[in-house]
């Protein structure tokens, strides 16, 4: 259940909602901090409320060093139909493991911390475009954050997908460990959720609830607790079977879910199996994909990491018809598209127009079947779309 504050406690809450100015943040959650008595019930709330002063923190003390010309350096533009980010340990491999999927050509030097700003490459899979970019490193071989922590994660958040990167040279399971926690702190989940909460913040229209799904708290009970956290206006979205729990952690800490997966590089300097066996457990319990990489044997680990890549993105190629002539360039679209999300894609006028569409392909049972807007697409399916 949600924890029942003291009233100088929501107050504080309620402040830090209102408050723009990071240090101000810092100040005031301080404050809320000393003023939650700590016992069971308040357990989760101080952990949050911990984590995002964490989080404040380090934002603050990274925006003191850096200046705003290195800030523009971690600018990286968008290319190809997905962004997938290497984000890791120091001296993991992850300049190796980019100059081998794509065509950078990254200094690979033995000392860490060679790399000290995004590298973007590009990769062709499946005729497909995707953007590989190393960031520097957020974790030092001695395990301790790097200065380039908070700005490689910002990346990271951004891109479509995260390969986090270990060093099979040290301890693989507390890299992990830490990377995940790391990633944790700035608000990044990897474990896909059996229901979400999307809290939009309104300047006015009070609190409203939209359930898809088997919310089992009522509007009175959000109204309640979001008004305890100083939120007045805002439209909660609630996906699955979320709890109040869920709501009020949505409400503290803003987290969001990023597809992931995990490559292990330098494998060839793993001594223990169990080490391995230990990692791959652990991995799995986040439901995530995890690949090798090594450069003794760097050509058929590259395909398996581009084949999990692109899985993991969960893209499929459509290849448009038009007048019995196939494009031999899909147009890449994420799982689950429809015929008129296809149809938005190539021009928000073919969008509007559309009547039907023929498909040849997995997603339908008669090769060449008349579908509408609604249907479904999978992955190789050639249409041909009707105005
Ligand atoms: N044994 C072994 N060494 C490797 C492998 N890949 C890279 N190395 C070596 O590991 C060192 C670091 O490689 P990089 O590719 O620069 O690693 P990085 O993760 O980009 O390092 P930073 O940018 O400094 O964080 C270099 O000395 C490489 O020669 C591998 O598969 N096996
Ligand atoms: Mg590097």
């Amino acid at each position: 259940m949600p924890t029942n504050l003291p009233a100088e406690a929501q107050k504080k809450l309620a402040e830090y909602q209102a408050a723009r100015r990071v240090e101000d943040k810092i100040r005031i959650l301080e404050e809320a901090l000393s003023l939650i008595p700590d016992h069971k019930g308040t357990e989760k709330m101080r952990r949050h409320l911990k984590t995002t002063l964490a989080k404040l923190r380090r934002e603050l003390e990274t925006r003191r060093t850096t200046k705003a010309t290195r800030q523009d350096l971690f600018h990286v533009k968008k290319e190809g139909a997905a962004q997938v980010t290497l984000l890791g340990v120091a001296n993991s491999g992850k300049s190796t493991i980019l100059s081998t999927l794509t065509n950078a050509k990254p200094a690979v030097e033995a000392y860490q911390l060679t790399t000290v700003r995004p590298i973007p490459g590009m990769m062709i899979h499946n005729t497909v475009e995707l953007q590989i970019v190393e960031l520097p490193a957020v974790l030092t071989e001695e395990l301790e954050e790097t200065g380039f922590t908070s700005r490689s994660v910002a990346v990271a958040r951004n891109s479509d997908l995260i390969a986090i990167t270990l060093n099979g040279g040290g301890d693989i399971t507390e890299q992990f460990r830490r990377i995940v926690s790391i990633l944790d702190s700035y608000g990044i989940v990897l474990k896909r959720k059996r229901a979400d909460v999307i809290i939009e913040k309104k300047d006015s229209g009070g609190i409203r609830l939209v359930t898809l799904g088997s919310f089992q708290g009522t509007q009175q009970d959000v109204k309640t607790l979001l008004h305890g956290l100083g939120i007045k206006h805002a439209v909660v979205k609630i996906y699955g079977d979320a709890t109040l729990d869920d709501v009020e952690e949505q409400a503290i800490r803003e987290a969001v879910y990023k597809r992931s997966m995990v490559i292990v590089g330098r494998a060839d300097l793993i001594k223990e199996r169990e080490k391995a066996e230990e990692l791959k457990h652990m991995v799995s319990e986040y439901g995530l994909p995890i690949t090798p990489f090594s450069i003794l044997y760097k050509d058929r680990y590259a395909s398996r990491i581009k084949e999990t890549m692109f899985k993991s993105l969960e893209i499929i190629r459509i290849y448009t018809q038009k007048d019995g002539v196939t494009s031999n360039k899909p147009i890449v679209l994420h799982r689950g598209a429809t015929v008129l999300e296809l149809a938005q894609a190539i021009h928000r006028e073919f969008a509007e127009k559309l009547q039907y569409a023929r498909v040849w392909g997995k997603s339908v049972k008669i090769q060449g079947q008349q579908v509408g807007p609604s249907h479904v697409l999978e992955d190789g399916d050639i249409v041909e779309i009707h105005i």
